[in-house]
């Protein structure tokens, strides 16, 4: 057992147990990680603690996943008062959207932060306790060593919820931060009754035909630039309303053109509303690249081997490759 943090989650549930009401944060643009270790908190809070908990985000609950949480629902954030709650939890990325839902801590109010990104910073209000580690694939990995630490019961519904984040942050166990603990954790999750193949199947293989046009778009333009072993690939808001793409489907790209031999990193540069261009940068370990670097340099931010930044401009193709006015 993962003991590292044994003195956090000591605290952690402490704080849980003396707390009424508990505000779980997922980040925007929700992932499995976020989604798995929100309603995980949730379940065991309100069954196990008896608790009154509520899970909320800036964005919808992404319909294609709702198989593997059924049921679950974000609590809308107009229908709720910030101020009612004695513990903010936020899980995951938590710099995506945190502190614009909790806005400022208030009095009485303490805040948990979870996370694995190497560095966040928070602007307006201060954790009381945070477990943040990058050598966690996922927070789902942390909340599974929490549970585990104490000895808290991991049902087929808990495990799930689990093994749904491990999977989508290590790629299906294709990521570099696919360690042995985390094929132990996973086979342990598959034990208790988390239906693998069903949120593979939920997560990696439900594309859409345009959402394959559109990656057939960007794998047509890509192309790698010598000196810097970059490839680089971009997609125009044209592409998006032609094909009619949803923010979700854009995502794997990047992932796709690291792919290609004698690559040192991939970036994808998606235009999108307002003149404001995304960019998205993956690398592999062995590729010796620390894409968090160029994405920090754009005001950006993210892991080692995934980042991304956003800026202004233009996407330009002309006889020198790809540019950005
Ligand atoms: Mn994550």
């Amino acid at each position: 057992m993962n003991n590292k943090f044994a003195e956090e989650f000591n605290q952690i549930k402490k704080e849980f147990e003396k707390s009424r009401k508990i505000l779980l944060v997922a980040h925007s643009r929700p992932d499995e990680d976020t989604i798995g270790s929100v309603f995980v908190l949730k379940e065991y809070l309100e069954k196990t603690l008896g608790k009154k908990a509520d899970a909320v985000c800036l964005d919808v609950f992404p319909e294609y996943i709702k198989v593997v949480f059924e049921g679950e629902e974000f609590t809308d954030l107009g229908k709720i008062k910030i101020g009612d709650y004695d513990l903010l939890v936020g899980c995951d990325a938590v710099e995506r959207g945190f502190e614009k839902i909790v806005n400022e801590k208030r009095k009485n109010q303490k805040i948990i932060l979870l996370d694995h990104h190497p560095r966040f910073e928070m602007k307006k209000t201060r954790p009381d306790i945070v477990v943040s580690d990058e050598n966690f694939s996922s927070v789902c990995e942390i909340l599974y060593d929490f549970l585990d630490f104490h000895r808290i019961v991991i049902n087929k519904k808990k495990a799930s919820y689990l093994l749904a984040g491990i999977l989508y942050d290590t790629g299906a166990f294709q990521h570099a931060s696919t360690s042995v603990r985390v094929m132990e954790i996973s086979a342990d999750l598959m034990r208790k009754g988390a239906p693998m193949n069903k949120i593979i199947e939920a997560t990696f293989k439900n594309k859409r035909l345009e959402t394959l046009k559109l990656w057939g778009r960007a794998m047509q333009r890509a192309e790698i630039n010598e000196k810097t072993g970059a490839i680089l690939s971009f997609i125009t808001r044209e592409d998006i309303q032609e094909l009619g793409i949803k923010e979700d489907e854009i995502g794997r790209i990047a992932e796709l053109l690291n792919t290609v031999v004698g690559t040192k990193f991939s970036l994808v540069l998606i235009e999108k509303g307002g003149n404001k261009i995304k960019g998205s940068l993956r690398s592999e370990w062995y590729k010796n690249v620390d894409v968090s670097e160029i994405a920090q340099q754009l005001r950006g931010g993210g892991h080692r081997l995934a980042s991304g930044f956003e800026i202004v401009g233009k996407i330009v193709k002309g006889e020198g490759g790809i540019t950005v006015e």
